[in-house]
Order: C-alpha cells, then sequence, then structure tokens
C-alpha cells in the first residue's frame, strides 16, 4: 500500500465510525450522601443499569458524600452544565421558590401514601421550575419519616428549648428557631463529628441517616414523630440530555422510571430496619407522647399558615390540590 493510499484509507474508516457509532460518554455525577445511603446505592444501581442497556455508551460515575461538588452547589452547577446531572434534597431549594419546600413542613404528609399523593401535586410545579432553569427531573425519592434524636426524653416540645439543633434546610431552620433551639446547619456526612464537637446536640432526621451516622455515639433516644417524609432528586441539564442519541435517551429515561419505583420501596424497608438498627445498638425508641403530639400539630399549623402567607399561586395551588 503507498502511503497516500494508507491515509486515505485510514480517514475512510474514521469517517466510517463517526458516522455508524457514536463515541461513549462519561458523566461526571455528584451526589450529597455517603454511599451506604440507601439514596447512593439505588442512583449507583441507575448508573449501572444505563452502562448496561447502552453497551457502555454512557457511563455515569457518582461522586458520592460532596466529594467533587458540595451539596449546596450541586444544582447549580447541573445548571451550568460544569456536570451533566446530580443530586441533591429537593428542599434545599425552598429559598428559590416555596413549592420545593413543602414536602419539609411539619405534618403535612406524614406517611409514604401522604407523601405520594402531595408529590404528584407538586411535581409539575417543580417540573416547570426547573425546566426555566433548563434542568430535567429524572426521579425522586423520599427520606424515611423524619423523626427525633436526643440526649434525653422528649416530653414536650417545651423540652426542646434551648437545645442546639442540627438542620438541613430553612425549613427545619424555622422549626427549630420557632422551638426555642438554635439551628446549625450541617450536612448529612458531617453530622457525627458536629456531635463529637458539641456543635449541636439533637437532631431530626430519618432512620437512615441517624443509623448511617452511628448516632448511638452520641444521642440515647430516638422518637418516630414522623415529621415529614422529604425527597431528593436527580436532574439532568436538558442541553446534555438532549445531545445523546433517542436510544440513549430511552435508556436513561427507563432506568429513571425504575430508580424512582426502586427507590420509594427501599426507603419504606429503611424505615423498619433502620429503626431496628437504632434499637439493637440502645438507642432508646419512644412513641410521642399526645402533649409532643400536640405540640408538633400547633407548630406545624403555624409554619404552614406561614409558609402559605410567603407562598406564590403556583406553590400555594399545590397545598390545595392535596388538601382536596
Ligand atoms: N437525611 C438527610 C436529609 C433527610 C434525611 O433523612 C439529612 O439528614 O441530611
Amino acid at each position: 500500500m503507498n502511503k497516500i493510499f494508507k491515509v486515505a484509507a485510514a480517514a475512510a474508516i474514521i469517517g466510517a465510525s463517526a458516522t455508524s457509532f457514536s463515541f461513549a460518554e462519561d458523566w461526571d455525577m455528584p451526589t450529597p450522601y455517603p454511599d451506604k445511603t440507601f439514596h447512593t446505592v439505588n442512583i449507583q444501581q441507575f448508573a449501572d443499569e444505563v452502562r448496561e442497556a447502552t453497551g457502555g455508551q454512557l457511563n455515569i460515575k457518582l461522586h458520592t458524600a460532596g466529594s467533587l461538588i458540595k451539596h449546596g452547589e450541586i444544582k447549580n452547577s447541573v445548571r451550568n452544565k460544569i456536570v451533566p446531572a446530580g443530586e441533591f434534597f429537593l428542599s434545599l431549594l425552598a429559598n428559590e421558590d416555596p413549592a420545593f419546600g413543602i414536602d419539609s413542613l411539619p405534618l403535612v404528609a406524614t406517611s409514604y401514601q401522604d407523601a405520594a399523593r402531595l408529590w404528584e401535586a407538586q411535581k409539575p410545579v417543580v417540573e416547570e421550575l426547573l425546566a426555566k432553569q433548563r434542568l430535567m427531573p429524572l426521579f425522586s425519592v423520599p427520606w424515611p419519616p423524619q423523626g427525633l434524636y436526643t440526649k434525653k426524653e422528649i416530653k414536650t416540645v417545651e423540652d426542646l428549648n434551648g437545645l442546639k439543633f442540627r438542620s438541613y434546610n430553612a425549613n427545619l431552620e424555622k422549626f427549630a428557631t420557632m422551638v426555642g433551639a438554635a439551628p446549625t446547619q450541617v450536612e448529612a456526612p458531617d453530622i457525627a463529628q458536629a456531635f463529637a464537637t458539641g456543635q449541636v446536640e439533637a437532631m431530626i432526621t430519618s432512620p437512615s441517616t441517624g443509623a448511617n451516622s452511628k448516632a448511638w455515639d452520641f444521642i440515647s433516644h430516638y422518637s418516630p414523630i414522623n415529621a415529614w417524609v422529604p425527597k431528593n432528586i436527580v436532574v439532568v441539564n436538558l442541553a446534555a440530555f438532549k445531545a445523546l442519541d433517542a436510544d440513549t435517551q430511552a435508556a436513561v429515561l427507563k432506568a429513571a422510571a425504575d430508580a424512582e419505583q426502586r427507590g420509594w420501596n427501599m426507603s419504606q424497608r429503611e424505615a423498619e430496619e433502620k429503626t431496628q438498627v437504632l434499637a439493637d445498638n440502645g438507642v432508646v425508641i419512644v412513641e410521642p407522647s399526645d402533649e409532643l403530639k400536640s405540640g408538633l400539630g400547633k407548630v406545624g399549623a403555624e409554619l404552614l399558615q406561614d409558609w402559605r402567607a410567603n407562598s406564590t399561586p403556583a406553590a400555594d395551588a399545590i397545598v390545595d390540590v392535596y388538601f382536596k
């Protein structure tokens, strides 16, 4: 083969491969929670299924526990195409629009059934708000109902007065302030350290996050107050999604739908299993007293009223649809 012919043949091969095969794509995907968290396990399976279904054409690589991008910056980093996809705690965006925070208001939705109904009402509004930022939700999965972790038995809302309280979003911060506690924002991977250093001494979170943080090392009592059922959401940058070929897009959407269903089931199993893990490690599980329940009910009603007063018509309509 003479030299010119060899170059031409090589060009033809490259040309052919460029039209008949697309190059494999690598996606870095930041998530805020540690590897053992069921949300992370679920997303890893989602990534594996996408890789398999696309014959390796789309490789999603997880960067967990805020290791690549800090939790508070994940949404904007997807929006700005620094990464094509990411996971975050949906109600973290409540400062952008109250519609994002409705799943983190006390005693609005406290069971999985109610949480599913609330998501049905909330989802179209969330989709529209995210679309304005060129983001598309892929799936959303709830945490188990949120319970109360303390160093003593809490019999009334007044017992929370003066406690240094771990917070994870604006709603929880408001709640803590309203009951006379002092809130401090702490990300999930930093919980154990925040307790160990005395930065905080009480928290509201799921049995999952409690057990994964080994809460028995720093608290003695857990009360399943089932205060709310907040969700994580996985979003993709719309332009990044549209750049995928049709088969790959379909594979992503299929794996996402499966991940949503699997995630809701995992969450429900977690609620029971991880409460048992807390008990097995010596945490005293205390059913909330009637007094505590009615006190929380009052705080919840006030917070909902406040939320509605500061809401947008679209966000407020979510509550109307939900309570109808
Ligand atoms: N775990 C996360 C969010 C809600 C939950 O159950 C956390 O505590 O940060």
